[in-house]
């Protein structure tokens, strides 16, 4: 038993299918954006740490790729993922969108987490749920009571701080007592330039329609301090056939410049500095199904 005013830290891998608001529900935790979010699934392909330290703990939310059926290597990098962040974990958080009902995704993960070995305590989430009645939230308590014997199911909301509360006081009382793995001062493992790539990826998510989104991957070129001019930051959006290049760079190159002009607020909003920004679009074919390309855009986990 660990006494009740010693410190306490942990992971917290935060799991779900695409699109459930893994990355909101943790930037709203961390009151700052670190993480891609868009309506669109498979926004995250990497995992990411949002390192919260508070006067008596520090939790460490690990945000995951959504677990999908992969249809490419890309989707395969992107499970295995999320299968690593499930295996360290100290406390699992299983998100459910309560907007929508199960899917043939949910049950997979069920069964996934029901196949680990030592398995750490999970918590179902339903997020999403300013979007529906009470009535609806009733019944899908009861499906997720069917679908995992978890410890318990919390109700969140991003627009509700109380569920917010409460569910970091559940997880504080649920981590182990220990010494902070991170110095207080650092919320992600990601550099501020990856983050930038995330959010031009994002803006790619946000304009364009479809499927073409999925075929993109960013790649920082250059990102230097400029005195007086704040940061100089050039990108290779990389995509998988030419008529993907068309499709983004758009007639007369509007869509590119649309895309830029959102990703330099973005960037500008979380860097807090003056951003000038150059993107060029290339294409590296098939990138998605190739071991080589993916290794190269920085798609490669620690442990395989
Ligand atoms: N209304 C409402 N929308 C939400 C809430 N949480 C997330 N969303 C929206 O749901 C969509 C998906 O959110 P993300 O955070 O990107 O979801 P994700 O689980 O990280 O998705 P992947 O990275 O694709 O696995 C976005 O459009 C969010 O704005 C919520 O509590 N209420
Ligand atoms: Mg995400």
């Amino acid at each position: 038993m660990t006494d009740n005013n010693e410190f306490r830290a942990g992971y917290v891998a935060v799991i779900g299918r695409p699109n459930v608001g893994k990355s909101t529900l943790i930037n709203a935790l961390l009151n700052q954006k670190i993480a891609a979010v868009s309506p669109k699934p498979q926004t995250t392909r990497r995992n990411q740490l949002g390192i919260l330290t508070l006067p008596e703990a520090q939790i460490i939310f690990v945000d995951t790729p959504g677990l999908h059926v992969p249809q490419h290597k890309l989707g395969d990098f992107m499970n295995q993922a999320a299968n690593n962040a499930l295996l360290d974990a100290d406390i699992i958080l299983w998100l459910l969108d309560s907007s929508e009902s199960l899917t043939a995704e949910d049950r997979l993960i069920g069964e996934k987490i029901g196949n680990v070995r030592k398995l750490p305590p999970v918590w179902i989430g339903l997020t999403k749920t300013d979007l529906i009645s009470a009535d609806v939230l009733e019944e899908r308590k009861k499906q997720a009571i069917e679908l995992f014997p978890a410890r318990d199911i919390l109700t969140l909301s991003i627009q509700a701080k109380e569920s917010l509360d409460s569910l970091l006081a559940l997880i504080i009382e649920h981590l182990p007592a220990g010494e902070p793995f991170f110095d207080e001062d650092i919320i992600t493992d990601a550099y501020e330039r990856d983050i930038a790539a995330e959010l031009i990826r994002e803006s790619v998510l946000m304009h364009i329609r479809d499927e073409v989104p999925h075929c993109v991957a960013v790649q920082i070129d250059a990102y230097e301090e400029r005195p007086d001019e704040g940061a100089y930051i050039e990108a290779t959006l990389y995509v998988e056939r030419d008529s993907q290049k068309g499709i983004l760079v758009g007639k007369g190159g509007e869509m590119i410049k649309t895309i830029g002009t959102r990703s330099r607020k973005e960037i500008e909003a979380m860097s807090g500095r003056k951003v000038f920004l150059k993107l060029r679009v290339k294409v590296n074919k098939n990138w998605r199904n190739s071991q080589d390309a993916l290794e190269l855009l920085g798609y490669k986990n620690r442990k395989e």
